[in-house]
């Protein structure tokens, strides 16, 4: 038999090689493991003990806010307090910073604890997305101004994606690494370490009800997309499953294009810098594509609030290559 990787084997093996490493993070991640497995397995059976539902209540960007989206935001922050290690979290359910354990901590968590969860009702995937940053100063009064720092200063970040099986995957600046949650173990298992993003792929990911809504830069590569032309695959498959996390790991898998612009009618689009952009752009980039707002690279955007919005344009090396040539043009 193959033998099983555990992440908790995983991440401390990736410790060991490390003499002088405190453990603090590896730890931090088994806290974010853990809280993985205990919001899968409510998601699994969302529908019969009746969690599914507008909570009531509106979150920080006026939408509703389902009872899971509250209960995955609770199990993060109650796993991430375990271990006196994060200081401070920033959700996109709360709209201030939510302080843990004093000021000791020294590490900074942003998340999003239920990507996409309009697909809740639906039986469709969702996520949950993390990242990490390291506080400057330990004797420092917390506060939010040191939480705003570019995504190039991210010391982990990763994703879990509760799908049609549940996956998590994370990285430390050294290589994505990807797991698959065995639901017989309760582990989640290695599937691959050092993922790569195909360098080209002939998928294209966006909302396209809103075109009309969009830059004519954009609309010309959405019809460059749809040309046909054998050699470079075209056209693209069209596929939006409306959960970033989800859409973003089948562009790791995959290749090809996640897009979520500027437009009419979100000016500065609608997916959040912090805890949604910045770590997922770290995974991609890792695993040698690139993520760009059309101007800059996502993670070299210095942020000016903790739940402000960029356009992003995300995926294999090849495709944003392409996609920056109509983006210029205009
Ligand atoms: P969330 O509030 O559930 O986290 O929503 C964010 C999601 C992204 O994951 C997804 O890509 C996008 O919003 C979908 O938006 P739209 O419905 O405009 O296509
Ligand atoms: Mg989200």
């Amino acid at each position: 038999m193959k033998d099983l990787i555990t992440l908790e084997e995983y991440i401390i093996q990736a410790q060991n090689k490390f003499p002088g490493a405190t453990g603090e993070l590896s730890q931090l991640l088994r806290d974010i493991g853990l809280a993985a497995k205990i919001i899968s397995r409510e998601v699994n059976k969302a529908g019969i003990t009746n969690i599914l539902g507008y909570e009531g209540s509106e979150n920080v960007h006026g939408e509703n806010v389902k009872k899971l989206d509250l209960f995955a935001n609770e199990q993060l922050i109650s796993a991430l307090s375990r271990s006196n290690i994060t200081c401070m979290v920033i959700s996109e359910e709360n709209e201030g910073i939510v302080r843990l354990s004093g000021e000791a901590g020294k590490y900074i968590v942003y998340m999003d604890p239920l990507d996409g969860s309009s697909n809740i009702d639906v039986s469709v995937s969702i996520g949950s997305i993390f990242s990490i940053y390291m506080r400057d100063d330990n004797n420092k009064k917390l506060s939010e101004e040191e939480a705003l720092k570019p995504g190039t200063e991210q010391v982990a970040a990763g994703y879990v994606v509760y799908g049609s099986s549940t996956v998590l995957a994370y990285t430390t600046g050294m290589g994505v690494h990807l797991f698959t949650l065995d639901p017989s173990l309760g582990e989640f298992i290695l599937n691959d370490s050092d993922v790569k993003i195909p360098e080209y792929g002939n998928i294209y990911s966006a909302d396209e009800g809103s075109y009309n809504f969009w830059d004519p830069g954009l609309k010309k590569y959405v019809k460059y997309c749809q040309e046909i032309d054998a050699d470079t695959q075209r056209p693209y498959k069209a596929r939006y499953i409306g959960c970033m996390a989800a859409d973003v790991h089948r562009t790791l898998l995959q290749g090809g294009i996640f897009m979520y612009p500027d437009s009419t009618k979100y000016p500065n689009g609608k997916l959040r810098l912090m805890y949604e952009c910045n770590p997922l752009s770290f995974i991609i980039e890792q695993a040698g594509g690139l993520a760009t707002d059309g101007n800059q690279r996502i993670m070299e955007i210095q942020p000016a609030s903790l739940h402000e919005c960029t356009p992003i344009y995300i995926g294999s090396k090849n495709n944003i290559e392409k996609f920056k040539e109509f983006f210029v043009e205009e």
